[in-house]
């Protein structure tokens, strides 16, 4: 990942951060973007790009909402100045407000709409127009979730989502793949991050009956998750388009 410029959306805390440290450790470029809504703290991009930067890495940070596709237009203009071309998207900024079905409103809906899916369509359609412009077999990387398989009380709007990202993701892969780009997807289980934490603090018994299910006896962390994402990201993963790589410990396997 020498060199490699990399972007990754919600970049700024949980699996983002960890994905941003490791490509960093590595030596690749980072542009870290964060959004500042209701679970955002304020400046953690920064604190990120200063964890980075302190370890001698290299790394600055955009942040903007990228459920709104000209923010998507300037944080790669922002990154092809500062860095130059895109090597590779972790499209992995995501928002899961718990809420019941029956009392999810029009706005809760949209949004969700708007940052799971429509903010990761839009930027792997331009990291995808610059990689090709720019002739660079890149790699675009989703952040799904296995509740893009089983569906969650209180995560029907969220699961919609994560189902629409693996089916983009393959259907990105088959639109790009004779530029050498591949689209692929990593699908975490349970990891304990600024999006649930509220929600499993809140109930124990849910964290517990998540942490007694999965086979490894607890739930996999940010860097593990980062990891499957470098796997993708790695130039010998050249073989690798339309894939699914669950990340969950085994939880998705065991019916107990
Ligand atoms: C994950 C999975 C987890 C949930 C988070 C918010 O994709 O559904 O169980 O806590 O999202």
């Amino acid at each position: 990942m020498k060199n490699k410029v990399v972007i990754v959306t919600g970049g700024s805390r949980g699996i983002g951060k960890a994905t941003c440290i490791k490509f960093a450790k590595m030596g690749a470029y980072v542009v870290v973007n964060g959004f500042d809504n209701e679970r955002h703290i304020k400046g953690s991009s920064d604190l990120v790009v200063k964890e980075i930067t302190d370890f001698g890495g290299k790394a600055i940070s955009y942040d903007c909402d990228i459920s709104q596709k000209q923010n998507i237009i300037s944080l790669f203009d922002k990154t092809e100045e500062n860095f130059g071309n895109v090597d590779v998207l972790v499209a992995n900024a995501g928002i899961c407000p718990f809420e019941n079905f029956l009392n999810i409103n029009e706005d809760m809906f949209n949004k969700v709409v708007d940052v799971n899916q429509k903010g990761a369509f839009f930027c792997a359609q331009e990291a995808a127009k610059r990689m090709i412009l720019n002739k660079i077999k890149g790699r675009i990387i989703f952040t799904s979730s296995v509740s893009s398989i089983f569906g969650g009380d209180l995560q029907s709007h969220y699961c919609a989502t994560k189902g629409a990202v693996n089916q983009m993701m393959k259907s990105i892969a088959i639109s790009v793949g004779k530029h050498e780009i591949t689209s692929n997807a990593v699908l975490p289980g349970t990891v304990l991050t600024d999006i649930n934490k509220k929600e499993l603090k809140a109930n124990p018994d849910l964290l517990n009956y998540f942490i007694k299910r999965t086979p490894i006896k607890r739930l996999v962390t940010t860097e593990e998750v980062a990891e499957a994402i470098l796997f993708f990201a790695n130039p010998k993963s050249s073989g690798i388009s339309g894939a699914s790589l669950i990340v969950d410990g085994g939880m998705s396997i065991n019916l107990q």
